[in-house]
């Protein structure tokens, strides 16, 4: 793979200038470009400049308004609506975690409603944020069908990802961001990319046979991972992303979405909860014993830890030529 370097702030702004170019006003450009370094910096490949061609391609065919003011809807103290207007999810998100973040802090747990958004980003972002302010993050959001429910060969589930973040006060959360698919659909797109295989049980070809190569899977179905219990969790995920939200669940944003490879539109559910409020100050010293336990277990690493490991290393990415030199003609 040929590959270019490129400092975090070329990628920034590379993102930003592109998103510009194609219908974004500057607040949307921002808060796309932020988490599209943010997961360069990170190492999550699968979320960076990769995603960037998607996203131009919703704005392009005007699924997506690159202009969106996102509207705070407070249901009740504790219950927190966004109404995108159609913007990519990152700007309601930038517009409704600190509401979220505040109501937490005086009533111990509340929820953020995010609808009418299209999301096609990690969600640790969110689920970080909300444990900078010593908070239990956890969120997670559906997506188009590509996903086999277990004991089926057709597509129903989106991969379906959901994100846990718990605090660790003075030191870098415990966070996971995973799908509920054996393997998120950028990492099959980019193992089809890159010539690599995947692992037996990712997914299934076109026939509905198991396949390790990613370019018959991207054309078949993914699977669940675990059977039925990723299932039974992406069937959780439907329902608290679009069932409470009231927005698309998987199979209905197939049957709404324009089909131009982006994002379609759907809802995220972000839900926080005080540790301080719900146990008491003793949280800290608790929960740090068992982190430290499984810290000192060998060949254990902490969720979120590779990330952060990379987040440290401020020196340039080597991003691949070919998808530059797509962007560069957006
Ligand atoms: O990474 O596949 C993904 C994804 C879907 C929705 C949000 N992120």
């Amino acid at each position: 793979m040929t590959t270019e370097s490129m400092n975090l702030q070329e990628i920034y702004d590379l993102a930003k200038n592109t998103l510009k170019r194609n219908g974004c006003n500057d607040q949307n450009a921002n808060a796309v470009s932020k988490i599209i370094q943010a997961a360069e910096q990170d190492g999550s490949t699968s979320h960076g400049l990769f995603r960037l061609p998607g996203y131009i391609k919703a704005l392009k065919s005007g699924k997506v308004n690159g202009n969106a003011v996102p509207k705070i809807i407070e249901k009740s103290p504790t219950i927190i609506q966004v109404d995108g207007e159609n913007c990519f999810a990152p700007l309601a998100q930038e517009v409704g975690l600190p509401v979220l973040a505040k109501a937490t802090k005086k009533f111990g747990i509340a929820a953020l409603s995010l609808t009418r958004v299209h999301h096609f980003a990690a969600l640790w972002h969110e689920t970080e944020y909300l444990t900078e302010q010593n908070l239990v993050g956890i969120a997670c959001t559906a997506y188009m069908p590509n996903v086999a429910p277990a004991g089926s060969k057709k597509a129903f589930f989106g991969t379906n990802p959901l994100s846990f973040a718990w605090p660790r006060p003075g030191k870098r959360p415990i966070v996971y961001d995973m799908a509920t698919a054996a393997m998120a659909m950028g990492e099959v797109q980019i193992a089809a990319r890159d010539g690599h295989s995947v692992p037996q049980g990712t997914g299934l070809d076109e026939k509905g046979e198991p396949s390790i190569d990613p370019k018959e899977i991207a054309k078949g179905v993914l699977l669940p991972f675990g059977g039925y219990k990723g299932s039974a969790i992406a069937l959780m995920v439907e329902l608290l992303a679009a069932g409470l939200t009231g927005d698309n669940f998987s199979y209905e944003a197939a049957q709404t979405d324009n089909k131009d490879g982006g994002p379609p539109q759907g809802g995220e559910m972000i839900i926080a909860l005080s540790p301080e409020i719900i146990d008491g100050p003793n949280w800290i010293n608790h929960c740090e014993k068992i982190a430290k336990k499984l810290e000192n277990l060998e060949g254990v690493r902490i969720p979120g830890q590779r990330r952060h490991r990379n987040r440290e290393n401020l020196s340039s990415r080597n991003i691949n030529q070919q998808l530059l030199m797509t962007i560069k003609n957006l």
